[in-house]
């Protein structure tokens, strides 16, 4: 429990909807898609990111009727962005649209309950590879109802790191992600590696089972973030804002690590950026 939420029930009803939403967006994948463009022109959005996040939204409020919401595709239309103490779910419908379109089969379901701001359920459902990544608070974290752990790296130069540019890149943002990179990844004391696999939630369930050791991003969304954050601390991991201040879902930007250590061995690398809040 937290508060008066049943976590447990919370937890299985996005287990649910994840799998029945990810069915459609499979099934979706297969067809030739109509795509659009959102901020900008590498901020994509489909059909299916539209009505997928319109059948979460709905039987979770079918479900839940007294939680507040927020949806990627409600919020693009104009709808209120407002996280308050209140149980509210955070929805992505399709996060790493840019691979969905591309036929990349690394995109995820992002469902994440946050009560008094802080996520305490999270699922992450990559429905291309069947990938189940679940947590709630105090409970541990699991892929497809195995426990999951985060690897125990300390080191920078023996770490494998994820992150991304984003969809919003003029230079004065684009130029410091891409100095950082190359300070990271440049001998003599380079990190073993740098990815970018175009889903925040993934990169987070990477970090939480333990397959890369950090992941750092500005420019993302509390729906990207929200059941990502739980996972990673329910498998043994550190989230935080990139310079190391805690962690704020509406703040566009997040470090996640398997340990504290390397998270503090990068903080000082990552440059110093703010975008506007959620
Ligand atoms: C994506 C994020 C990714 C980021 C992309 C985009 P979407 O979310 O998961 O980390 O780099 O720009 O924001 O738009 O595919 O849900």
């Amino acid at each position: 429990m937290s508060g008066n939420t049943d976590l447990d029930e919370c937890l299985q009803a996005a287990l649910n909807i994840a799998r029945k939403a990810g069915k459609i967006a499979r099934e979706a994948s297969f067809s030739i898609m109509k795509v659009e463009t959102k901020a900008s022109s590498a901020d994509l959005v489909t059909e299916t990111d539209k009505q997928v996040e319109e059948l979460i939204l709905s039987e979770l409020k079918q479900k839940f009727p007294s939680h507040k919401f927020i949806g990627e595709e409600c919020t693009a239309a104009g709808e209120d962005c407002q996280l308050t103490n209140d149980p509210t779910w955070m929805v992505d419908p399709i996060d790493g649209t840019s691979n969905f379109v591309h036929g990349i089969p690394f995109s995820a379901v992002s469902i994440g309950l946050a009560v008094d701001k802080t996520p305490v359920v999270g699922v992450v459902y990559n429905f291309s590879l069947d990938q189940m990544f679940a947590a709630r608070k105090g409970g541990g974290a699991t892929m497809n109802g195995a426990p999951i752990h985060v690897s125990k790296c300390t080191e920078l130069t023996e770490s494998l790191l994820l992150s991304e540019f984003g969809s919003n890149r003029p230079p004065e943002l684009l130029k410091p992600k891409v100095d950082c990179l190359y300070e990271l990844a440049v001998e003599p004391r380079p990190v073993h590696g740098i990815r970018m696999v175009g889903s925040a939630a993934l990169s987070m369930c990477m970090v939480a089972s333990g397959s890369a050791d950090a992941y750092f991003e500005y420019g993302i969304h509390c729906w990207d973030i929200a059941a990502g954050d739980v996972i990673v601390r329910e498998a043994g991991g550190v989230t935080m804002f990139p310079t190391g201040d805690p962690l704020d879902v509406m703040r566009r930007g997040v470090l996640c690590a398997g340990t504290q250590e390397l998270a503090a061995k990068l903080a000082p690398h990552i440059p110093k950026l703010e975008y506007e809040r959620d």
